[in-house]
């Protein structure tokens, strides 16, 4: 058991609603911590609010919440994707956001991976398979409808995550093509600056890109339908990305042949139409969700907020913070 660190500054941090736990520890050992159950800023009585000079939050914080902290002055946010938190209208206020990339990316590259296998091989299905005994009583499972050999694969948003992807599907030996909105000059992938484009020239399609105002339900039915009948669909980046409703009809018609899911629109809840199909593998929401990388998350929201604290700059400022100067506290 390490010592708690005993900071210069007296900074309470406010755990703004369900965080890891070795993620809270970290931030006990480090700091004052005041925790809210839920995302609720009613639990923390107005007299504590002006203590609060930081937010470790994991997920959505509300802009009316970043409003009411008076001394707020940074929030680390527990994943990459920090869609839910309004960085820009943070940085209006002063308040910097800090996110977690790069210790995650391994781990949720590998996860895609295996829940691809799942999609085109039937894992799920022939592991339930062995087990209800079936193999046994009525002889081997079904040879599956599909095959990666020969595959291309489609990514939108070939980023830290989507290269990690792609890299994984190389060594497997197929070909790559990729949609964002700038081309990377350091791959030779195809580039496609349209998704239609991509989802047209591939035969699965797997999304790895942020949520938020500008991928949300983009991909929509006539993404679907230029994806195609023997298209497989897999989602890893956010839900919010795709028009859930169109990708239902889409399975259900055979628009497209199927679906991988990690992350959906309203999480935790998934639509009972969709869990109703059988050409879907649904997991919840768990490509980063191993002890060891959770740890990693947590430890580098802690090591954001000690930056700050410290006066040095923070290791992993979003965009928007650094934009408006704010990738490390200003020294009085
Ligand atoms: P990243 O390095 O910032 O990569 C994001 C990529 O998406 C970039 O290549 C970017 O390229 C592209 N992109 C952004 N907006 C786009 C748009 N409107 N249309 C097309 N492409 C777009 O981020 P990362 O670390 O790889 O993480 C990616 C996302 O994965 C996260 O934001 C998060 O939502 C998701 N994620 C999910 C899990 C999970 O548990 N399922 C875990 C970790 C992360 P351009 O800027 O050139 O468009
Ligand atoms: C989440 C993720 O952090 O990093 C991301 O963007 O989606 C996950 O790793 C996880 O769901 C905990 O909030």
């Amino acid at each position: 058991m390490s010592a708690r660190v005993s900071p210069s500054n007296d900074a309470t941090v406010l755990v703004f609603g369900p965080y890891n736990g070795d993620g809270v520890t970290e931030l006990e050992r480090r700091f004052t911590v005041r925790k809210l159950r839920e995302r609720d800023l009613a639990e923390l009585p107005e007299g504590e609010r002006a203590s609060i000079r930081a937010v470790a939050v994991a997920g959505h914080i509300p802009n009316a919440a970043i409003d009411a902290l008076p001394n707020l002055e940074v929030i680390g946010h527990f994943g990459v994707g920090y869609d839910g938190v309004d960085a820009a209208h943070a940085a209006s206020r002063g308040v910097a956001v800090t996110n977690t990339p790069d210790v995650l990316t391994d781990e949720v590259a590998d996860t895609t991976l295996g829940l691809l296998l799942m999609t085109v091989r039937e894992l799920g299905q022939a592991e339930a398979y062995a087990r209800a005994g079936r193999w046994q009583a009525e002889g081997p499972y079904p040879l599956t409808r599909f095959s990666l050999r020969g595959k291309t694969v489609g990514i939108m948003g070939l980023g830290r995550i989507g290269l990690a992807i792609a890299k994984r599907l190389e060594a497997f030996g197929l070909a790559i093509a990729y949609h964002n909105r700038s081309r990377r000059s350091d791959v030779s992938y195809a580039y496609h600056d349209t998704l239609e484009g991509l989802a047209k020239a591939v035969d699965i399609l797997v999304v790895a890109a942020p949520g938020g105002a500008s991928t949300d339900k983009a991909v929509n039915a006539g993404i679907l339908r230029a994806l195609g009948p023997d298209g497989i669909f897999i989602n890893i980046g956010r839900g919010s990305t795709v028009d859930e409703p169109a990708l239902i009809d889409a399975l259900r018609d055979g628009t497209i042949a199927r679906a991988g899911l990690d992350v959906f629109a309203d999480e935790p809840r998934i639509p009972a139409d969709l869990l109703a199909l059988p050409n879907v593998v649904v997991l919840p929401h768990v490509a980063s969700a191993s002890r060891d990388t959770r740890r990693a998350m947590g430890n580098l929201v802690a090591d954001n907020l000690s930056a700050w604290f410290a006066g040095e700059p923070l290791p992993t400022p979003v965009p928007e913070s650094e934009a408006a100067g704010l990738s490390r506290a200003k020294v009085s």
